[in-house]
């Protein structure tokens, strides 16, 4: 048989249709999903329009993590929301407090071998345990839930060859920066980064992965680590050992691509504001002085980063200047560094301690100071995505953040003297946060509870006939969805409720373009390179969808982003020739003729009245997601039977 990779095994023992080479359509079978509030509400609404009973997963589960403040009845309404809808359909419910999702469905649920498919960017980081963990959006995920295969374009396999061992106070967070220097955030789009080599080894499971969940900031598709003794280990010591199976490519396994990357030659890595790629080596930025730093996230806040921090900080204080917060990553984690002494540590240093959330990583409060320079061991540092719009803002190692929370200056740890700490054998068990569904019986006349922030999902167009719109917005490269739709705690109550939602699109780039796109009534937007990058959220398209957009083209775009916006029905073209975007302007009259016809040939060509001109553009689709189009949506497409 022909020799495989990681990733194409488990895509083997998935595949439902289509061919395994690189670039063509095919469906997987879905094993496992995952939801968050800020995304669950709309894929659990969108799953009971479409009349299943009962979820046809092996496993689902709704965790509560994004927004837990609670300011005002709209979110606890949407926790309520949440817990009801999961019990009715069999899902489990993980509740607010109890962590967050990616850090407990490592500890937990994620199997080896298995396909995990989540609404949310960064579930890729259960590739740490060997499982093919993909981040979706909301609908994609309520379709696999009702047992309906996931589609995607096959990728290519990048594998990433490591040799060597880090030295002390280099990490991995340090290895998943320089990745993100070697590559940027476009250089994994189309691509799964499958990590191998001796250098594997030496890693631990949380260490790997913190290194596929910031894969999601390469825009790969996923990333994925072997299954071996460090696995095994692992999932013992979570009382799960029977979930252990091992896995590893052929010895001649092909991949697209092999970068090396030598672990013992690595330094203490930064990435500079607003961008994950913008890497530099910490020592290089020495002058510069730190308002706050923050430690947690889907990143960084496994109990060995806490452990490690608690040691760093234990008998210091933190740098008058500088505001610390820890947000561990679950309940596991903050009972287990209460138990030993840890926490103790941390507080007594003058940390702050956040919840078991997602808290400042996605503007949940803690925002820093005006023009605030805040080092924080997260993925992403777009702009504005604090709270504060001039925040410069550091992504970093945990070493790195105490190093530099201890001076006051960005401070390269390799400076101090390594702390060693000592993991336990075992975990401290305790699922009691994780509510099971109702029995079968029970749930046909069990009632979901809605609250009145939580609004009708909004209807969209099919795509038919010819296509008369203005030019409500042109932006330029990596524009990400914290740009569409962004989220903070003034914004993320609204998640369930599209019209107040739409208030807010594009705001960082242009506080006029919610009315204008609505006054226009029908629009296109005009994008560069990587458009859409960053999170899952389906918001992103469901709330242009709402204002009337109904195509974008840009240079190219960002996987996730370009199946949410085909989900809601909104045409993603692509320039055939980049030098037409310079020709174009905002409130441009555009009319795209026989758009059925151009989506089967593969090509489109727009006018632009207002200029007299015409350009080309390439429209790449497969026949399901043009039949999506022409249904008006996922939702549309599912409802009359679309597979
Ligand atoms: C993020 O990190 O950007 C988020 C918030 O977790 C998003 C999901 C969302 O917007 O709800 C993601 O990564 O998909
Ligand atoms: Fe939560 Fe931040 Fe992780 Fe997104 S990246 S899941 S907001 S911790």
């Amino acid at each position: 048989m022909k020799a495989r990779n990681i990733a194409e095994k488990i895509i083997a023992a998935h595949l439902v249709s289509g061919t395994m080479a690189a670039g063509e359509p095919i469906a997987i079978r879905i094993d496992q999903t995952l939801t968050q509030d800020a995304t669950g509400t709309m894929a659990y609404l969108e799953f009971e329009t479409m009349g299943i009973p009962r979820v046809k997963t092996e496993l689902s589960v709704a965790y509560v993590d994004h927004n837990t403040l609670q300011c005002g009845f709209e979110n606890a309404d949407d926790h309520r929301y949440l817990q009801t809808v999961a019990a009715k359909y069999g899902v489990l419910f993980s509740r607010p407090g109890n962590g967050i999702c990616h850090q407990l469905h490592l500890e937990r649920f994620g199997k080896p071998g298995k396909t995990l498919l989540g609404s949310d960017s960064h579930t890729p980081t259960c590739g740490g345990l060997g499982m093919l963990a993909i981040g979706a959006g909301g609908m994609d995920v309520a379709v696999a839930m009702g047992g309906g295969a996931y589609h995607i374009t096959m990728p290519k396999v990048y594998k990433i060859h490591l040799t060597g061992a880090l030295r002390p106070q280099v990490s991995a967070k340090d290895v998943a920066l320089e990745i993100l220097r070697i590559l940027s955030v476009k250089g994994g789009v189309g691509a799964i980064m499958e990590w191998g080599g001796p250098g594997v080894a030496t890693l631990t499971v949380p260490e790997r992965a913190t290194i596929t969940n910031m894969g999601a900031e390469l825009g790969a598709t996923t990333s994925v680590f072997p299954s071996d003794e460090m696995t095994r280990e692992f999932l013992k010591a979570q009382n799960r050992e029977q979930d252990y199976v091992p896995l590893e490519a052929d010895a001649d396994a092909r991949y697209d691509r092999v970068i090396e990357i030598d672990l013992s030659t690595l330094k203490p890595m930064i990435a500079c504001p607003h961008s994950p790629d913008n890497v530099v080596c910490v020592d290089s930025l020495s002058h510069v002085k730190v308002d706050q730093v923050c430690v947690g996230s889907c990143t960084n806040s496994s109990l060995m980063d806490l452990l490690k921090v608690a040691a760093m900080l234990k008998g210091k204080i933190v740098a008058p200047g500088v505001s610390l917060s820890i947000s561990p990553g679950s309940r596991q984690v903050l009972t287990m560094l209460a138990d030993c002494g840890a926490l103790s540590d941390i507080l007594s240093s003058g940390a702050r301690l956040l919840e078991c959330a997602c808290g400042p990583c996605i503007g949940m409060g803690f925002s820093p100071n005006s023009g605030g320079v805040s080092l924080r061991t997260f993925n992403r540092n777009f702009l504005g995505r604090s709270g504060t719009k001039d925040g410069q803002v550091y992504l970093v190692s945990p070493e790195t953040a105490v190093a530099s929370a201890l001076s006051g200056y960005i401070t390269d740890p390799m400076t101090l003297n390594p702390v060693t700490i000592n993991m336990p054998d075992s975990y401290k068990i305790d699922d009691s946060a994780v509510l099971l569904p109702l029995a079968e019986a029970d749930a046909v006349n069990a009632e979901v509870l809605r609250g009145p922030n939580i609004k009708e999902f909004p209807k969209s167009q099919p795509v038919v006939g010819s296509l008369d719109a203005s030019l409500v917005l042109k932006v330029g490269d990596d524009i990400t969805t914290d740009h569409i739709m962004p989220a903070g705690a003034k914004i993320l109550p609204y998640r369930s409720n599209i019209p107040k939602l739409s208030q807010f699109c594009f705001e960082v780039c242009d506080p006029e373009f919610a009315q204008r796109a609505k006054e226009a009534g029908s629009g296109i937007i005009i994008g560069g390179h990587n458009y859409g990058q960053g999170s899952s959220r389906e918001h992103a398209a469901l709330v242009p969808m709402y204002l009337g957009v109904r195509c974008v083209i840009a240079k190219s775009f960002a996987r996730i982003h370009a199946a949410n916006l085909i989900n809601a029905g909104i045409l993603p073209l692509t320039f055939a020739n980049e030098t037409d975007y310079d020709g174009l302007c905002e409130n441009h009259h555009l009319v795209i003729a026989h758009v059925a016809e151009g989506m089967a040939e593969g090509k489109l060509i727009v006018k632009n009245l207002t200029t007299g001109t015409s350009f080309e553009t390439l429209c790449q689709l497969s026949e399901r997601q043009q039949k999506i189009l022409l249904a008006g949506g996922l939702l549309n497409y599912t409802k009359e039977g679309g597979q």
